[in-house]
């Protein structure tokens, strides 16, 4: 193993580190991005699917990624060449580096917008009651070519300070202080919504499943994707969160902990978001501005909209702002000890680099939307689609190869905490056969490369 120069940053307290990975987890792909795939994929059914890939798939590489880091002590890629040194896994390590780089780049656009909205809510509320209501004002905004990169950099300055101030005063603080503010908030929305017109359609679209929306081969790929992009999986961010964990503290609980309260903010943020969807004659599949046309349409029609508006964007950016520093620490944990900077150092130039790198993402969706990379794909959907549907489920598949085969099965038992029982075999047998198959399989169907 590596010894540092200086001791690593550890986490205060065990409570610190499930937040922070929480904060992680919790973020834009509960709100913003599951009600929309959720809306684009059938509803109930996609769900479904979705949550057995969290069970059976997710907690367990979520698990595999707190055992790596914690037992590395290490970034991303210092892990895999600490643990397997001179072995092709570190390969895992540059997949997780180069997706924190991607998806931040887009992720920070999607921030940059909710901030945005946030002080339009600060200024009285945005101008939705009109013609066009607010589904024009969005267009209008987010198709500019200057205003949405303000908020994109702002958001990144946001990120980059956190960063800047360290893991135990910078990340876990801030997370202390958002996330059960964030919990609060959206059971209140979801009340709320609840009581709207379209909360029986909204409860249908979501637990009452309508099957043949399954024999869409595509609906598999979102599903499992949509677990890895919320759960923070494949991206090196819970290895490196991971890594400032000390040997007392136990892992199972955690991630049992953070994988069910994640699924449980997206349920909740799905019964905040369809009412409305419904409600106000939206179409479910609308796309990744869902949230932004939604919501100011629900804050329109209720006493007090302006002061919940406030406080959901605020809130929003908030989840976006420690799911954000989650992805920015695994690049600067990796430059930090690779060059020898400074975390100070190290967080500003690679924020600027990100920010820099999400420009063309923001222009695809206004003066550059004639532009497309992948098929059809305008720029941003073909950073999300890099990201989410390939470099996620690939890193997620080595990280569960490299535990189940890369790893002495009585080292990773230990590792994990599970020790030599049932749960812990049957975790081992899922990270050996059971995950890289389902993963191969998804992929491959989903795809097209097999048909049944
Ligand atoms: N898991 C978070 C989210 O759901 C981030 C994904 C880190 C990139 O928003």
């Amino acid at each position: 193993m590596t010894t540092p120069h200086q001791p690593r940053e550890q986490w205060g307290s065990r409570l610190g580190f499930m937040l922070a990975a929480l904060g992680s987890a919790v973020g834009l792909g509960n709100i913003w991005r599951f009600s929309y795939v959720a809306g684009e994929s059938g509803g109930a059914a996609f769900l479904f699917i979705y949550l057995l890939c969290i069970i059976a798939i997710g907690l367990p590489i979520l698990m595999a990624e707190f055992t790596i880091g914690r037992r590395a002590q290490s970034d991303v890629v210092g892990s895999f060449q600490s643990l397997a040194p001179g072995k092709p896994w570190i390969l895992a390590g540059f997949l997780g580096v180069a997706s924190g780089f991607i998806i931040l780049s887009f992720y920070g656009v999607v921030a940059g917008w909710s901030i945005y909205y946030f002080l339009q809510y600060v200024m009285g509320g945005p101008p939705v009651s009109g013609e066009g209501g607010s589904a024009d004002f969005f267009i209008n905004f987010h198709t500019s070519p200057f205003f949405p990169l303000l908020w994109q950099f702002l958001f990144m300055a946001i990120t980059v300070g956190i960063v800047y101030a360290g893991v135990k005063k910078g990340i876990e603080k801030s997370n202390k202080i958002l996330m059960p503010l964030l919990a609060v908030l959206v059971l209140i929305l979801a009340g709320y919504s609840m009581t709207l017109s379209g909360a029986g359609e909204a409860f249908n679209f979501l637990f009452a499943p309508d099957w043949s929306a399954l024999t869409d081969p595509s609906v598999y790929l979102a599903a499992l994707s949509q677990a890895f992009f919320s759960l923070s999986l494949g991206m090196g961010a819970l290895i490196t969160y991971g890594s400032y964990l000390s040997k007392e503290e136990k892992l199972p609980g955690a991630a049992v902990g953070v994988a069910s309260m994640d699924s449980l903010f997206a349920i909740v943020a799905g019964l905040m978001i369809f009412p409305a969807v419904f409600t106000f004659g939206i179409a479910p599949d609308s796309g990744p501005g869902l949230v932004f046309i939604t919501l100011p349409d629900i804050f329109d029609s209720m006493g007090f909209g302006v002061a919940y508006g406030l406080i959901f964007f605020f809130l929003l950016s908030a989840a976006a702002v420690s799911s954000g520093v989650s992805l920015l620490e695994v690049a600067v944990a990796y430059f930090m000890r690779r060059m020898g900077w400074t975390r100070q150092k190290t967080a500003i130039f690679i924020g600027s680099i990100i920010f820099l790198l999400g420009i063309p993402s923001s222009l695809g969706l206004g003066v550059w939307s004639n532009v497309s990379i992948f098929g059809e794909r305008d720029i941003f959907d073909s950073m999300d689609f890099l990201a989410s549907y390939i470099f996620l489920p690939v890193g997620g598949l080595f990280i569960a190869l490299f535990i189940g085969w890369g790893w002495k099965k009585a080292d990773a038992l230990e590792a994990s905490n599970f020790g030599d029982t049932v749960i812990g075999n049957i975790w081992l047998w899922i990270l050996r056969i059971f995950a890289p198959l389902a993963i191969l399989a998804v992929f491959l169907y989903s795809t097209g490369i097999i048909t049944l």
